[in-house]
């Protein structure tokens, strides 16, 4: 697994006039990472709270997600995972699944996770709905949109309506709001992704003008910007109709 370029905790503190500091290795969190919406949950959030970082880019297009080393950190066989250097008691630990990896970081850090207990529902229940409900739906209408060998018309429709569904429930909450829930916090961080690859999805936002708004103003902060921005050039060239690549990601079973 080779590093990728990134935008550094050095650099965004020498944006701000100070002298930057490159953090030692043994203080960043090491992010597996693949350029995905799963991914840059991961890595905006790294980037909202300024916390150092190192990224390990897990190629699944050549099933790197099955390494040893990886599964050991994500039992699953899916981006995204850390390591955090400085866990609980200064002693290491691993997380995997996205909607974990947000919570730890945002108990860590006391930032984009309210402490007080009727904010934190609010935030878990958007948070669980994007694990359970967004992120499952949107990965399906795509891949029978795009991957399936032959068009099903029955699941397309069935996962580009449940998309639609969810994105309409999104507008409606977001109407009259300028957040998921309350202020900016991990549920916003878990959507934004998702929403961003809304035309993969057969989604158009001018039907959800208030989600428009909101994705509109996510995707102009700063570490949105760096966080999905991360550049990993064997993701570009991965070419999804290569037989070896769809033997790796697609039909698979238990080991
Ligand atoms: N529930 C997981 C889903 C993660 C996931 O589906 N990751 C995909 C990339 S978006 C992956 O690693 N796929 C590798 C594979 O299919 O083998 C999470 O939220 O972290």
């Amino acid at each position: 697994m080779k590093r990728a370029r990134r935008e550094t905790k050095a650099k965004t503190t020498a944006a701000k006039g100070r002298a930057p500091r490159t953090p030692h290795r043994q203080e960043q969190i090491e992010l597996y990472y693949w350029p995905t919406p799963n991914g840059w949950k991961v890595s905006i959030m790294l980037e909202e709270c300024g916390l150092p970082y190192v990224v390990h880019p897990v190629n699944i297009a050549q099933g790197e997600q099955f390494t040893p080393h990886f599964l050991a950190i994500s039992p699953n066989n899916r981006i995204p995972a850390i390591v955090d250097p400085k866990g609980p008691g200064g002693r290491p630990i691993s997380v995997f699944e996205s909607g974990a990896i947000l919570q730890y970081l945002g108990r860590k850090t006391g930032k984009f996770y309210p402490r007080e207990e009727r904010a934190r529902v609010a935030v878990d229940e958007w948070l669980f709905w994007q694990i359970g409900g967004l992120g499952p739906m949107a990965g399906q209408a795509n891949h029978f949109r795009r991957y399936a060998p032959e068009t099903m018309p029955y699941a397309v429709a069935r996962y580009t309506d449940e998309v639609n569904r969810l994105f309409g429930v999104m507008n409606a909450r977001l109407t009259g709001r300028e957040f998921l829930a309350g202020r900016y916090s991990i549920a916003d961080v878990s959507c934004v992704g998702w929403v961003r690859l809304a035309e993969r999805m057969g989604q158009d936002l001018a039907e959800f003008p208030h989600l428009k708004r909101w994705f509109e103003t996510l995707r102009e902060r700063a570490a949105v910007k760096r966080g999905m921005g991360i550049r990993v050039e064997a993701a570009s060239a991965v070419d999804m109709k290569d037989p070896k690549v769809r033997a790796v990601l697609f039909g698979q079973r238990a080991k």
